[in-house]
Protein backbone atom coordinates (compact mmCIF):
# COMPACT_ATOMS: atom_id res chain seq x y z
CA UNK A 1 0.00 0.00 0.00
CA UNK A 2 1.01 2.57 -1.00
CA UNK A 3 0.20 6.86 0.27
CA UNK A 4 0.51 9.64 -1.58
CA UNK A 5 1.68 13.04 -0.39
CA UNK A 6 -1.25 14.09 1.54
CA UNK A 7 -1.64 11.21 3.65
CA UNK A 8 2.42 11.50 4.19
CA UNK A 9 2.84 15.29 4.60
CA UNK A 10 -1.21 16.22 6.15
CA UNK A 11 0.69 18.14 9.02
CA UNK A 12 1.80 20.74 6.88
CA UNK A 13 -1.01 20.85 4.54
CA UNK A 14 -4.06 22.64 4.13
CA UNK A 15 -5.92 19.34 4.44
CA UNK A 16 -7.89 18.31 7.45
CA UNK A 17 -8.28 14.34 8.24
CA UNK A 18 -11.93 14.40 7.09
CA UNK A 19 -11.33 16.37 3.60
CA UNK A 20 -11.81 14.04 0.60
CA UNK A 21 -8.12 12.87 -0.76
CA UNK A 22 -7.71 12.69 -5.28
CA UNK A 23 -4.35 10.59 -5.16
CA UNK A 24 -2.45 8.24 -7.57
CA UNK A 25 -0.36 8.32 -5.02
CA UNK A 26 2.41 10.82 -6.07
CA UNK A 27 5.46 11.63 -4.77
CA UNK A 28 8.57 9.94 -2.80
CA UNK A 29 10.36 10.06 -6.01
CA UNK A 30 14.03 8.53 -5.99
CA UNK A 31 16.94 10.97 -4.99
CA UNK A 32 19.39 9.41 -7.30
CA UNK A 33 23.47 9.89 -6.85
CA UNK A 34 24.87 11.48 -10.51
CA UNK A 35 28.41 9.51 -10.36
CA UNK A 36 29.07 10.77 -13.85
CA UNK A 37 27.64 14.12 -13.14
CA UNK A 38 29.39 14.68 -10.32
CA UNK A 39 33.19 13.82 -11.55
CA UNK A 40 32.26 16.74 -14.05
CA UNK A 41 31.49 19.13 -11.89
CA UNK A 42 33.64 18.19 -9.27
CA UNK A 43 30.61 18.28 -6.79
CA UNK A 44 28.09 15.99 -5.23
CA UNK A 45 25.04 15.72 -7.51
CA UNK A 46 21.72 13.97 -6.96
CA UNK A 47 18.63 13.69 -9.31
CA UNK A 48 15.48 14.05 -7.91
CA UNK A 49 13.65 12.20 -10.50
CA UNK A 50 10.06 13.44 -10.90
CA UNK A 51 9.62 11.67 -14.02
CA UNK A 52 8.86 8.72 -11.44
CA UNK A 53 5.23 10.08 -10.55
CA UNK A 54 2.20 8.50 -11.79
CA UNK A 55 1.52 10.95 -14.59
CA UNK A 56 5.92 11.11 -15.19
CA UNK A 57 6.17 14.90 -13.83
CA UNK A 58 6.31 17.01 -10.69
CA UNK A 59 3.01 18.44 -11.89
CA UNK A 60 1.02 15.21 -9.82
CA UNK A 61 2.27 16.95 -6.47
CA UNK A 62 0.07 20.34 -7.33
CA UNK A 63 -2.59 18.10 -8.61
CA UNK A 64 -3.47 16.33 -6.17
CA UNK A 65 -3.67 19.07 -3.94
CA UNK A 66 -5.26 21.16 -6.42
CA UNK A 67 -8.12 18.86 -7.68
CA UNK A 68 -8.58 17.73 -3.59
CA UNK A 69 -9.24 21.24 -2.89
CA UNK A 70 -11.69 21.22 -5.88
CA UNK A 71 -13.48 18.25 -4.62
CA UNK A 72 -13.93 19.81 -1.46
CA UNK A 73 -15.21 23.19 -2.32
CA UNK A 74 -17.75 21.54 -5.33
CA UNK A 75 -16.31 21.81 -8.16
CA UNK A 76 -17.50 20.05 -11.26
CA UNK A 77 -15.11 20.97 -13.75
CA UNK A 78 -11.16 21.82 -13.76
CA UNK A 79 -9.38 23.63 -16.31
CA UNK A 80 -5.81 24.66 -17.05
CA UNK A 81 -3.49 26.36 -19.66
CA UNK A 82 -0.83 23.96 -20.18
CA UNK A 83 2.32 23.16 -22.36
CA UNK A 84 1.52 19.59 -22.19
CA UNK A 85 2.65 18.07 -18.29
CA UNK A 86 -0.38 20.15 -16.50
CA UNK A 87 -3.11 19.11 -18.78
CA UNK A 88 -2.05 15.07 -18.24
CA UNK A 89 -2.11 15.64 -14.66
CA UNK A 90 -4.94 17.51 -14.32
CA UNK A 91 -6.66 15.22 -16.60
CA UNK A 92 -5.50 11.85 -15.22
CA UNK A 93 -6.82 13.19 -11.29
CA UNK A 94 -9.92 14.83 -12.67
CA UNK A 95 -10.80 11.49 -14.30
CA UNK A 96 -9.89 9.69 -10.79
CA UNK A 97 -12.30 12.50 -9.14
CA UNK A 98 -14.83 12.00 -11.57
CA UNK A 99 -14.62 16.16 -12.59
CA UNK A 100 -14.86 17.08 -15.87
CA UNK A 101 -11.73 18.68 -17.69
CA UNK A 102 -10.85 21.06 -19.89
CA UNK A 103 -7.18 22.00 -21.32
CA UNK A 104 -5.89 24.65 -23.78
CA UNK A 105 -2.73 23.87 -25.24
CA UNK A 106 -0.43 25.70 -27.70
CA UNK A 107 -0.82 24.37 -31.49
CA UNK A 108 1.97 21.85 -32.26
CA UNK A 109 3.97 22.66 -29.51
CA UNK A 110 2.92 20.02 -27.33
CA UNK A 111 4.92 16.77 -26.94
CA UNK A 112 3.11 13.55 -28.12
CA UNK A 113 2.80 11.65 -24.44
CA UNK A 114 1.44 14.51 -23.11
CA UNK A 115 -0.84 14.64 -25.63
CA UNK A 116 -1.94 11.20 -25.67
CA UNK A 117 -2.23 11.25 -21.69
CA UNK A 118 -4.62 14.20 -21.90
CA UNK A 119 -6.99 12.92 -24.67
CA UNK A 120 -6.92 9.11 -22.74
CA UNK A 121 -7.81 10.37 -19.50
CA UNK A 122 -11.07 12.41 -21.17
CA UNK A 123 -9.71 15.89 -21.05
CA UNK A 124 -11.45 17.69 -23.88
CA UNK A 125 -8.44 19.13 -25.44
CA UNK A 126 -8.67 22.49 -26.81
CA UNK A 127 -5.61 23.40 -29.52
CA UNK A 128 -5.29 27.12 -29.45
CA UNK A 129 -3.17 28.56 -32.41
CA UNK A 130 -1.20 30.73 -30.24
CA UNK A 131 1.54 29.89 -26.89
CA UNK A 132 1.20 28.98 -23.61
CA UNK A 133 0.92 32.52 -22.28
CA UNK A 134 -1.79 33.54 -24.77
CA UNK A 135 -3.68 30.27 -23.13
CA UNK A 136 -3.35 30.98 -19.59
CA UNK A 137 -4.50 34.47 -19.90
CA UNK A 138 -7.52 33.20 -21.62
CA UNK A 139 -8.23 30.25 -19.03
CA UNK A 140 -7.91 33.34 -16.22
CA UNK A 141 -10.48 35.59 -17.97
CA UNK A 142 -12.81 32.00 -18.39
CA UNK A 143 -13.07 30.97 -14.61
CA UNK A 144 -13.66 34.64 -13.73
CA UNK A 145 -16.94 33.63 -15.97
CA UNK A 146 -17.86 30.15 -14.66
CA UNK A 147 -17.35 27.76 -11.52
CA UNK A 148 -14.49 26.01 -13.38
CA UNK A 149 -11.57 25.20 -10.74
CA UNK A 150 -8.38 26.46 -12.44
CA UNK A 151 -5.44 23.99 -11.60
CA UNK A 152 -2.34 26.21 -12.91
CA UNK A 153 0.24 26.94 -10.40
CA UNK A 154 -1.23 30.39 -9.64
CA UNK A 155 -3.52 28.12 -7.73
CA UNK A 156 -2.38 28.29 -3.76
CA UNK A 157 -2.63 24.63 -3.95
CA UNK A 158 -0.76 23.61 -6.58
CA UNK A 159 2.48 25.30 -5.02
CA UNK A 160 1.23 23.69 -1.21
CA UNK A 161 1.81 19.99 -3.42
CA UNK A 162 5.25 20.59 -5.19
CA UNK A 163 6.50 22.42 -1.94
CA UNK A 164 6.75 18.30 -0.50
CA UNK A 165 9.52 17.68 -2.89
CA UNK A 166 12.18 20.05 -0.63
CA UNK A 167 10.69 18.06 2.22
CA UNK A 168 11.62 14.79 0.94
CA UNK A 169 14.94 16.32 -0.19
CA UNK A 170 15.94 17.51 3.39
CA UNK A 171 14.84 13.58 4.36
CA UNK A 172 17.63 11.78 2.74
CA UNK A 173 20.63 15.05 2.53
CA UNK A 174 21.92 16.35 5.80
CA UNK A 175 23.31 18.91 4.02
CA UNK A 176 22.47 20.72 0.77
CA UNK A 177 24.18 23.58 -0.88
CA UNK A 178 22.14 24.69 -4.00
CA UNK A 179 19.09 23.30 -5.83
CA UNK A 180 19.18 23.28 -9.54
CA UNK A 181 16.04 23.11 -11.24
CA UNK A 182 13.95 24.22 -14.90
CA UNK A 183 11.79 27.19 -14.81
CA UNK A 184 8.98 28.05 -16.83
CA UNK A 185 6.01 29.53 -15.27
CA UNK A 186 8.29 29.67 -11.80
CA UNK A 187 5.83 28.10 -9.73
CA UNK A 188 7.76 24.98 -9.04
CA UNK A 189 10.81 26.99 -7.86
CA UNK A 190 8.36 29.13 -5.92
CA UNK A 191 7.06 25.52 -4.42
CA UNK A 192 10.71 24.74 -3.74
CA UNK A 193 11.67 27.83 -1.63
CA UNK A 194 8.63 27.49 0.40
CA UNK A 195 9.11 24.00 1.36
CA UNK A 196 12.84 24.79 2.17
CA UNK A 197 11.80 27.40 4.38
CA UNK A 198 9.17 25.52 6.27
CA UNK A 199 11.67 23.36 7.34
CA UNK A 200 14.41 25.71 8.23
CA UNK A 201 16.82 25.18 5.06
CA UNK A 202 18.11 27.20 2.79
CA UNK A 203 19.95 26.10 -0.40
CA UNK A 204 21.05 29.04 -3.09
CA UNK A 205 18.36 28.41 -5.69
CA UNK A 206 19.72 28.60 -9.62
CA UNK A 207 16.70 28.36 -11.81
CA UNK A 208 17.67 28.06 -15.68
CA UNK A 209 15.82 29.14 -18.36
CA UNK A 210 15.63 28.17 -22.02
CA UNK A 211 18.12 30.98 -23.89
CA UNK A 212 14.76 31.62 -26.32
CA UNK A 213 12.26 31.78 -23.37
CA UNK A 214 14.22 33.18 -21.05
CA UNK A 215 12.15 36.12 -19.84
CA UNK A 216 13.67 36.30 -15.83
CA UNK A 217 17.09 36.43 -17.54
CA UNK A 218 15.94 39.48 -19.56
CA UNK A 219 13.90 41.08 -16.81
CA UNK A 220 10.94 41.32 -19.36
CA UNK A 221 8.49 39.28 -20.79
CA UNK A 222 9.16 37.14 -24.01
CA UNK A 223 6.66 37.90 -26.93
CA UNK A 224 7.34 34.64 -28.93
CA UNK A 225 9.63 32.27 -27.00
CA UNK A 226 11.20 29.28 -28.66
CA UNK A 227 12.93 26.21 -26.94
CA UNK A 228 13.31 22.61 -28.32
CA UNK A 229 12.17 21.75 -24.71
CA UNK A 230 9.20 23.08 -24.92
CA UNK A 231 7.71 22.33 -21.80
CA UNK A 232 8.85 25.61 -20.69
CA UNK A 233 8.35 27.09 -23.98
CA UNK A 234 6.99 30.27 -21.84
CA UNK A 235 7.17 34.28 -21.80
CA UNK A 236 5.45 35.58 -19.25
CA UNK A 237 5.62 33.22 -16.12
CA UNK A 238 2.97 33.84 -13.43
CA UNK A 239 4.64 33.20 -10.43
CA UNK A 240 7.89 35.90 -11.69
CA UNK A 241 8.42 37.59 -8.81
CA UNK A 242 8.25 34.93 -6.37
CA UNK A 243 10.84 33.08 -8.38
CA UNK A 244 13.45 36.09 -8.24
CA UNK A 245 12.67 36.78 -4.63
CA UNK A 246 13.70 33.13 -3.81
CA UNK A 247 16.86 33.15 -5.92
CA UNK A 248 18.18 36.39 -4.81
CA UNK A 249 17.21 35.63 -1.45
CA UNK A 250 18.81 32.49 -1.29
CA UNK A 251 21.97 33.95 -2.91
CA UNK A 252 21.03 32.19 -6.14
CA UNK A 253 20.69 32.94 -9.52
CA UNK A 254 18.87 32.75 -13.00
CA UNK A 255 20.50 31.68 -15.90
CA UNK A 256 19.61 30.88 -19.70
CA UNK A 257 20.70 27.60 -21.78
CA UNK A 258 20.94 26.90 -25.18
CA UNK A 259 18.69 24.71 -27.00
CA UNK A 260 22.34 22.66 -27.81
CA UNK A 261 23.57 22.85 -24.23
CA UNK A 262 19.97 21.57 -22.92
CA UNK A 263 20.30 18.67 -25.87
CA UNK A 264 23.54 17.81 -24.40
CA UNK A 265 22.64 17.31 -20.94
CA UNK A 266 19.81 15.39 -21.89
CA UNK A 267 21.77 12.86 -24.04
CA UNK A 268 24.30 12.64 -21.12
CA UNK A 269 21.78 11.81 -18.46
CA UNK A 270 20.29 8.79 -20.41
CA UNK A 271 23.81 7.64 -21.94
CA UNK A 272 25.99 8.24 -18.69
CA UNK A 273 23.65 7.89 -15.70
CA UNK A 274 21.11 5.67 -17.30
CA UNK A 275 18.21 8.57 -16.82
CA UNK A 276 15.81 9.52 -18.96
CA UNK A 277 14.00 12.62 -18.47
CA UNK A 278 12.50 15.48 -20.70
CA UNK A 279 14.44 18.18 -22.53
CA UNK A 280 12.90 20.90 -20.13
CA UNK A 281 14.08 18.87 -17.11
CA UNK A 282 17.64 18.39 -18.71
CA UNK A 283 17.99 22.47 -18.08
CA UNK A 284 18.89 22.01 -14.74
CA UNK A 285 21.81 19.90 -15.73
CA UNK A 286 22.61 22.23 -18.49
CA UNK A 287 22.89 25.08 -16.41
CA UNK A 288 24.83 23.63 -13.69
CA UNK A 289 27.38 22.24 -16.36
CA UNK A 290 27.19 25.51 -18.13
CA UNK A 291 27.22 28.18 -15.54
CA UNK A 292 27.98 25.91 -12.14
CA UNK A 293 26.37 26.60 -8.80
CA UNK A 294 28.26 29.22 -6.93
CA UNK A 295 30.68 26.51 -5.64
CA UNK A 296 28.34 24.53 -4.21
CA UNK A 297 29.73 21.20 -2.72
CA UNK A 298 26.15 19.26 -2.32
CA UNK A 299 23.72 19.95 -5.25
CA UNK A 300 20.31 18.71 -6.20
CA UNK A 301 19.07 19.17 -10.00
CA UNK A 302 15.28 18.49 -10.43
CA UNK A 303 14.41 16.28 -13.42
CA UNK A 304 10.52 17.15 -13.52
CA UNK A 305 9.67 15.37 -16.09
CA UNK A 306 10.52 11.48 -17.74
CA UNK A 307 12.00 10.95 -21.34
CA UNK A 308 9.03 9.05 -22.36
CA UNK A 309 6.72 11.93 -22.34
CA UNK A 310 8.51 13.15 -25.84
CA UNK A 311 9.88 10.55 -27.90
CA UNK A 312 10.16 12.45 -30.80
CA UNK A 313 12.69 14.81 -29.67
CA UNK A 314 14.58 11.90 -28.10
CA UNK A 315 14.67 9.91 -31.49
CA UNK A 316 15.89 13.37 -32.94
CA UNK A 317 18.84 13.13 -31.36
CA UNK A 318 19.75 9.55 -31.32
CA UNK A 319 21.57 7.52 -33.84
CA UNK A 320 19.77 5.27 -36.46
CA UNK A 321 18.85 1.62 -35.65
CA UNK A 322 21.05 -0.96 -37.18
CA UNK A 323 18.08 -2.94 -39.86
CA UNK A 324 19.43 -7.21 -40.39
CA UNK A 325 18.18 -9.86 -41.78
CA UNK A 326 17.37 -12.90 -39.41
CA UNK A 327 20.35 -14.83 -39.62
CA UNK A 328 23.04 -15.66 -37.20
CA UNK A 329 26.28 -14.67 -39.33
CA UNK A 330 24.26 -11.29 -40.44
CA UNK A 331 23.02 -10.41 -36.30
CA UNK A 332 27.01 -11.17 -35.50
CA UNK A 333 28.09 -8.82 -37.89
CA UNK A 334 25.46 -6.50 -36.65
CA UNK A 335 26.26 -6.89 -32.94
CA UNK A 336 29.97 -6.53 -33.12
CA UNK A 337 30.17 -3.84 -35.55
C1 LIG B 1 9.00 19.01 -17.42
O1 LIG B 1 2.70 21.83 -18.09
O2 LIG B 1 4.06 24.89 -17.39
O3 LIG B 1 8.48 26.74 -13.64
O4 LIG B 1 1.90 23.79 -18.48
O5 LIG B 1 6.59 20.45 -17.66
O6 LIG B 1 6.74 25.45 -12.41
O7 LIG B 1 6.35 26.15 -14.77
C2 LIG B 1 5.19 22.83 -17.40
C3 LIG B 1 6.33 23.22 -16.79
C4 LIG B 1 9.78 22.23 -15.90
C5 LIG B 1 8.61 24.34 -15.47
N1 LIG B 1 9.87 20.99 -16.34
O8 LIG B 1 8.00 24.39 -14.21
C6 LIG B 1 2.80 23.06 -18.08
C7 LIG B 1 4.05 23.69 -17.59
C8 LIG B 1 8.82 20.40 -16.95
C9 LIG B 1 7.61 21.09 -17.08
C10 LIG B 1 8.61 22.97 -16.01
C11 LIG B 1 7.52 22.41 -16.63
P1 LIG B 1 7.35 25.76 -13.72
Amino acid sequence: MSFGLIERYRDRLPFAPEDPVVSLGEGSTPLVHAPALSERVEADVWLKYEGLNPTGSFKDRGMTCAVSAAVREGAEAVICASTGNTSASAAAYAARAGLRCAVLVPEGKIATGKLAQALMHGARVIVIRGNFDQALTLVRELVERHPIALVNSVNRFRLEGQKTAAFEIVEELDELDALCIPVGNAGNITAYWKGFNEVGRRPRMFGFQAAGAAPLVAGAPVQHPETVASAIRIGNPARWEEAMDAMTSSHGAVRAVSDAQILDAYRFLAAREGIFCEPASAASVAGLLAHGAGGAQRIVCVLTGHGLKDPGTALDQVAAVVPCEPELAAVERAVLA
